[in-house]
């Protein structure tokens, strides 16, 4: 099932969308997305349903198993009893401090706050990959520059670039889990091909349309809310999905795993790695969402027999990202 270098050159060249939607173009697939797309999309809302699709950022994420990445590390900067304590317990200099100006302020007005930050790597749960998180031989989507992402962030690509997008559209889940009559989770050494796709959305009989976000429920995130494994492997879609992916003009893909792409290299092309994620961010301009927990979704599309909905999902805006935390929803 192996890949050679020169199968993922032919499917490179094949899907590559440089150019497409002008030289200086920053958002590849998402230009899919039109004003009457995002119409389309609003009218799939019928009955008000708000279904969650973001994990849990917290020190229990999915993140360590690989050593790179952490999981989130949550502080309080300021807490309600922060007033009182330092009154009674801060050094000297601050008990008087405090004493002379935030005591007396809380003294006589009910007001109280809290604050707090977060430290976390960008992709520390559920995300997107921006168009500049993944490249080789120097080049970035639509030819820009590699070296345009630099220690200040990348100046091409970021994902603050897609915030005219939203990111909205119609959604379309295709349920890998219940196709495959699995109990919860996609075992691991059986990547989903672009035969399985078409198989299931016959099955689901649902359409996919240009500019339509389709996020792929493959178990894992539910394995990992019950086992708490962020190692686990389970299967992704094969790497050859990304010619599906373009011959449908899809504008984004999305799964509750790890990587989107089926993590085993003997799976993939020989001598690289993810050459999914290559094909897609670097060739197509085609953003992955990794992560996503699609359980809840899964079995109200199961309930419904409606695969499709309008989905939300805007990531962080931050400047020169190569990828950002989302909280998407689907909304039927
Ligand atoms: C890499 O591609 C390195 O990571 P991710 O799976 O988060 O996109």
């Amino acid at each position: 099932m192996t890949g050679t270098m020169s199968d993922f050159r032919k499917a490179a060249d094949e899907l590559r969308n440089w150019g497409r939607w002008g030289d200086d173009d920053e958002l590849g697939t998402l230009n899919f997305i039109t004003p009457k797309k995002v119409a389309e999309a609003a009218g799939l809302v019928k009955r008000g349903k708000v279904i969650p699709l973001g994990g849990d950022f917290s020190s229990g994420g999915p993140q360590g198993a690989f050593k790179f990445r952490q999981n989130p590390v949550h502080v309080m900067t300021i807490d309600g009893g922060d007033a009182s304590t330092l009154v009674r317990y801060g050094p000297e200099w601050l008990r008087n401090a405090v004493a002379s100006d935030v005591s007396a302020f809380f003294a006589d007005n009910p007001f109280r706050f809290n604050d707090d930050m977060i430290v976390m790597p960008l992709q520390a749960a559920t995300q997107w990959d921006a168009l500049s998180h993944v490249y080789y031989e120097d080049k970035l989507y639509n030819g820009f520059p590699a070296d345009s992402v630099t220690s200040f962030g990348a100046y091409h690509l970021g994902i603050e670039k897609v915030d005219v997008k939203g990111i909205v559209s119609r959604g379309v889940l295709l349920d890998v889990v219940a196709h495959r009559g699995a109990e919860v989770f996609c075992e691991p050494g059986r990547p989903i091909t672009p035969d399985e796709l078409d198989e299931i959305v016959t099955r689901q009989n649902v359409e996919i349309r240009s500019g339509d976000i389709v996020v792929v429920h493959t178990g894992w995130w539910t394995c990992f809310l019950s086992t708490g494994d962020g190692g686990q492997a389970g299967s992704g879609l094969h790497w050859t999905c990304a010619s599906w992916l373009h011959r449908h003009e899809v504008a984004a893909v999305a799964a509750d795993n790890l990587m989107v792409e089926d993590p085993d290299p003997s799976n993939g092309v020989e001598g690289t790695f993810l050459p999914m994620h290559m094909l897609c961010l670097r060739d197509m301009g085609l953003m992955l969402g990794e992560y996503w927990d699609l359980g809840q979704l899964a079995a109200d599309c199961a309930a419904d027999g409606i695969y499709e909905f309008q989905l939300v999902a805007p990531p962080l805006k931050v400047v020169g990202a190569v990828g950002a935390p989302v909280s998407p929803i689907a909304i039927k």
